[in-house]
């Protein structure tokens, strides 16, 4: 492992010898094992033309000052998603009540670190403050609800993100829309509603509509992509879609280049936005050496579509991933485990990044 970092390093510095090596941390240092072997993470992204390898965090994590020290790292992680501080019930518990100190936090570290934030979420079914539903808005009432939620937040944040994860999960898996208090009200208006409000409140973000098991060519992408072609035909401002990716070792959809094609050819661009590859515990050599296997086919899929602008993991370590406690008995879905040390899913990224043959 340590021998293949050693030769993926010279390699990296001949082919990109702008590319510094992230220096050697003393023997006291914080810093995880392994920073030393690799230029990066976004270091590479970057250098095959992606904007950024990211990761959600999540303000809990950030006392963790080892976890920081990598985070930290724009060598390693070139964007920043907030797992929650910009969700609604975040940033307006109480009607017309706001506040940004938590989602503050995170977009201030992504600023004091150089890195490109993607804002995440303005308009989604989960965790929504219960005044959201049981107040029985109409249709009037809930766009105004709507539209001030966005003047403020995305008006908050206004210049800051690349982009905004502005409608989330709006899908069904069998293609239609989701019921929720959004769509039940103002059915599928809710997304022009949420869309040209986000581009009023910050006209050069990145407007997107993000959702998971759309990777993959079926009735889900489908309609997403029918979606895409309505807004347009309406002259309804849509520039992204985000694949979130939550895979299974051993499942990774196989179709991943042909759809993103297919969305690229709608004229949009894509995004992996919450990559992980979770597994049945415990973690077995073979599931990790198939789970390096994953990550190398979705990087690559990424890599060989130009409209995917950049990847982003949903946290990098196991010690912080959502998975164990949505998914009991199921984990070690992230390129790092618990102690910080870098999996055999981590070297499949690398390989991908440096275009590199899978070994
Ligand atoms: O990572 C988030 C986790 O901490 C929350 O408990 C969870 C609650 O719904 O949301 C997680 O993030 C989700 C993201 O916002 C949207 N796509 C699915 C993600 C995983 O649930």
């Amino acid at each position: 492992m340590k021998l293949t970092q050693a030769v993926t390093l010279a390699v990296l510095c001949l082919a990109f010898p702008a590319i510094e090596a992230i220096p050697t941390p003393a023997a006291s240092s914080a810093l995880p094992t392994g920073t030393s072997a690799v230029s990066g993470l976004n270091a590479l992204a970057t250098a095959a033309g992606k904007l950024y390898f990211g990761s959600a965090t999540d303000n809990p994590e950030l006392t963790d000052t080892t976890y920081t020290s990598y985070l930290n790292n724009s060598q390693h992680f070139g964007q920043l998603t907030p797992g929650n501080s910009m969700k609604w019930d975040a940033t307006e518990p109480e009607p017309n009540t706001f506040t940004f100190t938590e989602g503050d936090q995170i977009a201030n570290l992504a600023k004091s670190n150089g890195q490109i934030l993607r804002a995440h979420n303005l308009v989604w079914y989960s965790q929504l403050p219960d005044w959201v539903t049981s107040n029985n808005y109409n249709a009037t009432g809930l766009t105004e609800v709507i539209q001030n939620h966005i003047a403020n937040v995305a008006g908050h944040y206004k210049g800051q993100p690349y982009a905004w994860d502005v409608v989330n999960e709006p899908l069904n898996d069998n293609g239609s829309f989701r019921s929720d208090v959004f769509y039940d009200t103002l059915g599928e208006s809710y997304i022009p509603i949420a869309l040209n409000a986000t581009r009023a409140a910050d006209p050069n973000v990145k407007l997107y509509i993000n959702d998971y098991n759309i990777e993959y060519t079926g009735a889900k992408a489908t309609a997403m992509q029918n979606l895409v072609k309505s807004l347009q035909a309406d002259g309804v401002p849509i520039d992204g879609i985000g694949m979130e990716s939550h895979f299974i070792v051993g499942e990774v959809p196989t179709t991943l280049v042909e759809n993103f094609q297919a969305f690229a050819d709608l004229g949009v661009e894509i995004a992996i936005t919450e990559l992980d590859i979770r597994m049945t515990l415990p973690e077995t050599d073979a599931l990790l050496e198939q789970q390096k296997q994953d990550f190398y086919n979705v990087v690559d899929a990424c890599l060989q579509v130009s409209a995917c602008k950049g990847i982003t993991v949903w946290d990098w370590t196991d010690k912080y991933s959502w998975i164990p406690s949505t998914f009991p008995g199921e984990g070690a879905a992230t390129p790092f485990d618990d102690n910080y040390e870098e999996k055999p899913a981590f070297d499949g990224i690398v390989e991908a990044l440096m275009g590199q043959s899978f070994s």
